[in-house]
């Protein structure tokens, strides 16, 4: 049976990637923080009580900023591979937490590298590090891809660029199998709060049913190529598995922006959003209203905030996967349609059941005084 280490199970892409594993009869280990609340939710379905003989999920308290304690699970638990994806992964937070972020997202793999070759493990275990399409930044060439030149535009990207060369050096130095997956943004109803999709697909299902009045965004005009987290975490899988470590852009060639993702967003209510104003005067109100939500024609849903703005930003992204598509025999199986469906009906069950058990007189979301 293989073993696999995965930094970051708790995030959306741990998820997904630990219940891929398991499927494929992998045993796996987790390493998630210690939280004051359960950080757990989006592993539970298929977590494993340590009771339960023979397990083959096993959870360990870890932090990427603590080197001794990455060092001894790794020589505990003998991986065959290890999935790098824990990281402070939020581009516009890291202007806030620049020092934490370099810590965690560029020096944390560093430690994942020096532990694997300190303790002897570089000719057994595989690494995969999660880099980023935000390396790409300021828009060098359309489409990106592997060989599209860096231009880092965030305290995150800088911090992913330095775990993207480290990776490649402790390859090239030490002959390690370790592989960095560029990968484009990837979304599902796992996706956390504050990024963009998941904030609009939220926005719209609490609009809907009348528990929000405004969706606030920053930039409308920034386009992304925007993927399914399951689709991406089987090319992670998949990178691992070839005979030579290769570094390879995952990617749906599709780039849409912000605006048009939130009027697909609305749609999904029966609702058409029309656009008006520029810059920071720009909003969203309802032209039509063909769904059987009280959303009234007129309505002004969305409107522009600056302090979503980030300091830098990265206005275009659209990724060219042919090398994956090749050697790897990935492509995307979810268009962007399906994808929004998806998640528009996940926060529609979340926010229905919400306002269920308010109704029946429970408390949601600790409502304690
Ligand atoms: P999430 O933010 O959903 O998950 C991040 C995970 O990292 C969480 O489990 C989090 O724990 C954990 N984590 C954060 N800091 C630390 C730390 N110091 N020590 C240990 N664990 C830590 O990210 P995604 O799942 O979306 O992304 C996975 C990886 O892929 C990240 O590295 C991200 O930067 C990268 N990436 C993501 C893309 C995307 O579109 N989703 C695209 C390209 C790259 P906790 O739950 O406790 O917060
Ligand atoms: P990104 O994702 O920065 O691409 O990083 P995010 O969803 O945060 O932003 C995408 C774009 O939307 C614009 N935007 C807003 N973003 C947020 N979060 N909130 C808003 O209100 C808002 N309004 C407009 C942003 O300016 C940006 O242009 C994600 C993360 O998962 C990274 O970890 C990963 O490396 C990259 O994707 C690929």
């Amino acid at each position: 049976m293989k073993k696999a280490i995965i930094t970051g199970i708790t995030g959306q892409d741990g998820a997904y990637l630990a219940e891929l594993l398991l499927k494929k009869g992998y045993e796996v280990h987790g390493i998630k923080r210690r939280s004051s609340l359960f950080n757990t939710g989006r592993i539970d379905r298929f977590y494993e009580d340590p009771h339960v003989p023979h397990r083959h999920m096993i959870l360990h308290y870890g932090d990427l900023t603590d080197s001794t304690n990455l060092i001894r699970i790794i020589q505990e638990v003998q991986p065959d591979e290890i999935y790098n994806l824990a990281a402070m992964s939020h581009v516009h937070v890291s202007f806030e937490t620049p020092e934490y972020t370099a810590n965690a997202d560029g020096l944390g793999t560093l430690r994942i590298l020096e532990a694997v070759r300190l303790l002897g493990l570089t000719q057994k275990t595989r690494i995969y590090q999660a880099s980023t399409s935000e390396l790409y930044g300021l828009v060098q060439a359309v489409p990106q891809s592997e060989t599209t030149p860096f231009y880092p535009r965030s305290p995150y990207a800088v911090a992913k660029l330095y775990a993207y060369w480290i990776t490649v050096n402790y390859r090239e130095a030490y002959n390690m199998f370790a592989c960095n997956g560029i990968l484009f943004n990837h979304e599902s109803p796992l996706r956390g709060e504050t990024f963009v999709t998941r904030k609009i697909t939220r926005a719209v299902a609490k609009i809907a049913l009348g528990l929000q009045d405004t969706l606030y965004l920053g930039n409308l005009d920034a386009r992304r190529d925007w993927g399914h987290a399951k689709d991406y975490v089987e090319g992670m899988w998949r990178i691992l598995q070839q005979e030579k470590p290769e570094d390879f852009v995952l990617a749906t060639g599709v780039t849409t922006p912000i605006r048009d993702f939130v009027q697909m967003a609305f749609a999904e209510i029966g609702v058409r959003v029309g656009f008006r104003g520029t810059g920071e005067a720009e909003e969203g109100y309802v032209i039509e209203n063909n769904g059987g939500y009280h959303v009234p024609e007129g309505k002004v849903v969305v409107k522009v905030d600056a302090r979503y703005y980030r300091p830098t930003e990265v206005d275009l992204l659209i990724g060219d996967a042919t090398k994956a598509k090749e050697k790897l025999g990935w492509t995307p199986t979810y268009t962007l349609g399906e994808m929004v469906t998806e998640m528009v009906a996940a926060d529609l069950e979340l926010f229905k059941r919400e306002q269920l058990l308010k109704e029946q007189g429970f408390r949601v979301n600790n409502e304690y005084e």
